[in-house]
């Protein structure tokens, strides 16, 4: 046996806070697990141990401020494992180069981009190649988040590459579009191998510094301060997940380490599916041990196969006829988890209602001119909206969250409701703030407008959180009736369906009156049946006399 002492590496200069001590004394731990997570005012990294062995004694605590060279702690390693100190320092550094987030890394290459020729004056486009990302260069292309023809904003992640010590994600040093895409899944990359080509308006940047069009880190950081998109992440390796982030789909990327990640792949999981108990949502290795564990057991509700329910059979489509096969998107898996999660743990009700909105169509039509002026289109849905927000308020009980250990309701004092609007990209659900507190007409701008910001991938994840309630509506689609899956952890969601004129007795004749088919969908555990009954009368009183929305 042998004492390895384990250092902080060089970090780019200056001190940086402990805010992690991922391991104890007595530990015993494998290579490459995390030791600390280090957090400089731009970057979190986290150093993993060189060696396997077992933790003798820590030198450092959580808040310590530390530099380069510090001990971190004392290892007992196989003799024949022991590496020379030099050589285990200069491992660490390399380790703790890939594994810091690379825009912020004060001595990390920058993304290189070459300019070629403008389009336009304005319009330019470039290629974008793996920086510098330390160690021997090669890195295995484990994730492609772009596609030919996306619209992606500066910051969003266009890969995610991992060498057998760190995964980086690579950020976009443009918003633009999306030319071509060089790289794939299982490709082996190295610095200035090339990701893609972006074409994207060019800013007023003095022309010396447009020759050049290396992305600073300085500039990729900034980017990270301005969070554009569902998808923009500022390409951490540490990025931070909503660890109650309800079925709002962005691209909240997980927050987990290098170690966590491969160990994730190993098991086959999606690491969006496991809650991370550490710090700031961390992604432990028990966490992902306690997730298999639950999934075994049946205890997750992810646990389709471990609930005795049959797997799908995986079937080659080949035998039957020519096919395509294409990769599932982020998002879209990222959609699929949260549906799947809110489906199998919340126990859903749908009800169904035809609503009456003649007068609320006749009112439209009436403020057809004056809306033009507004400027903004006034669909059915700002009414809804509306009808929502009230009935919200006089049955607190859909305007709550339950506890994710059922133990209490939380009844909120603001109404956010969410829109479910449809993108080429997915399913996103912007929020649209204290909709109590608003007019038909700033409801129907603020819709709008979101709904374009989300189909141009503009939104930022903040756009999307806080709702209470959720309306989707497939009215301008089609269809007569559907059961929305709740967005959890809200309680309810609205569906909205396609106006049809239907005949109606008045009790002395039928008369053609514009119907609404719309339906409710509600948590079983929170709400009761009469609940949901009032509830969703009252929202139909209101809309069939839109007066009502005045009291
Ligand atoms: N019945 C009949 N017509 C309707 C209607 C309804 N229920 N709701 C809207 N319309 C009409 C509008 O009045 C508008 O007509 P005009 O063009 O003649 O004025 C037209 O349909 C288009 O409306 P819109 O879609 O532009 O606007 P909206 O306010 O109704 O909806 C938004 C906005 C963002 C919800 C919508 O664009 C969207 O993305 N819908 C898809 C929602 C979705 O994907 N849900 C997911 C379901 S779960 O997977």
């Amino acid at each position: 046996m042998a004492k390895e002492t384990v250092k902080i590496p060089d970090l780019g200069g200056g001190e940086v806070d402990v805010i992690e001590v991922c391991v104890k004394v007595g530990d015993v731990i494998a290579k490459e697990d995390s030791l600390v997570v280090v957090e400089s005012d731009k970057a979190s990294m986290e150093i993993p141990s060189p060696q396997a062995g077992k933790v003798l004694s820590i030198s450092i605590k959580d808040g310590s401020t530390v530099s380069e060279g510090d001990v971190i702690l004392e290892l007992e390693v196989e003799a024949v494992a022991a590496v020379d100190s030099t050589e285990a320092q200069s491992a660490e550094k390399d380790e703790a180069r890939e594994t810091s987030e690379s825009e912020t890394d004060d001595k990390a290459e920058p993304v290189s981009a070459k300019n070629e020729k403008s389009a336009s004056a304005s319009l330019k486009r470039e290629t974008i190649e793996v920086p510098d990302i330390g160690g021997d260069g090669q890195v295995e292309v484990i994730e492609v988040c772009i596609a030919e023809g996306d619209e992606i904003s500066e910051g969003d992640s266009l890969v995610v590459l991992e060498s057998d010590k760190a995964s980086m994600e690579i950020p976009s040093p443009h918003s633009g579009k999306i030319l071509s895409v060089a790289i794939k899944v299982g490709d082996s990359a190295k610095q200035g191998s090339i990701i893609a080509e972006i074409e994207y308006q060019s800013s007023t940047e003095p022309l010396e510094a447009e020759k050049t069009a290396a992305v600073t880190p300085e500039k990729t950081a900034q980017s990270a301060e301005t969070p554009v998109a569902p998808s923009a992440s500022p390409a951490p390796v540490l990025s931070k997940s909503e660890p109650t982030a309800p079925t709002v789909v962005s691209h909240a990327d997980v927050y987990a380490g290098p170690a966590v990640r491969k160990l994730a792949r190993e098991f086959g999981l999606e690491l969006e599916q496991v809650t991370g108990t550490g710090p700031r949502g961390r992604i432990l290795k028990e966490d992902l041990q306690k997730f298999v564990k639950d999934l075994a057991t049946g205890k997750s509700a992810a646990s389709a196969s471990g609930a005795g329910i049959p797997a799908i059979p995986d079937i080659d489509y080949n035998q039957f006829g020519e096919v395509d096969v294409q990769a599932t998107s982020k998002l879209a898996k990222l959609t699929a988890a949260n549906m799947h999660r809110s489906w199998l743990n919340l126990p859903h009700v749908t009800q169904f209602d035809d609503v009456d909105i003649s007068e609320l169509e006749d009112f439209r039509a009436s403020v057809k001119k004056e809306s033009e002026q507004h400027g903004v289109k006034l669909t059915p849905l700002p009414f809804l909206l509306k009808a929502a927000a009230l009935a919200l308020r006089t049955y607190p009980k859909f305007n709550a969250s339950l506890s994710a250990d059922g133990e209490t309701m939380i009844f909120k004092k603001y109404i956010n409701i969410g829109i479910a609007v449809d993108t080429p990209a997915g399913l996103v659900v912007p929020v649209i703030r204290d909709v109590d507190k608003k007019s038909l007409w700033e409801l129907a701008a603020e819709s709008a407008e979101l709904a374009q910001k989300a189909k141009q991938r503009k939104l930022k994840p903040a756009d999307m959180q806080g709702g209470c309630f959720t309306i989707s509506s497939l009215g301008s689609i089609g269809g007569t009736g559907f059961t929305p899956i709740i967005n959890a952890p809200e309680v309810a969601i609205m569906g909205v369906s396609k106006l049809a004129v239907k005949p109606h007795w008045n009790g002395s004749e039928f008369v053609p009156r514009k119907m609404l088919p719309v339906s409710l969908s509600y948590d079983h555990r929170a709400i009761n049946g009469v609940d949901a009954g009032q509830f969703f009368t009252y929202m139909g009183e209101l809309l069939a006399d839109i007066r009502r929305l005045l009291l």
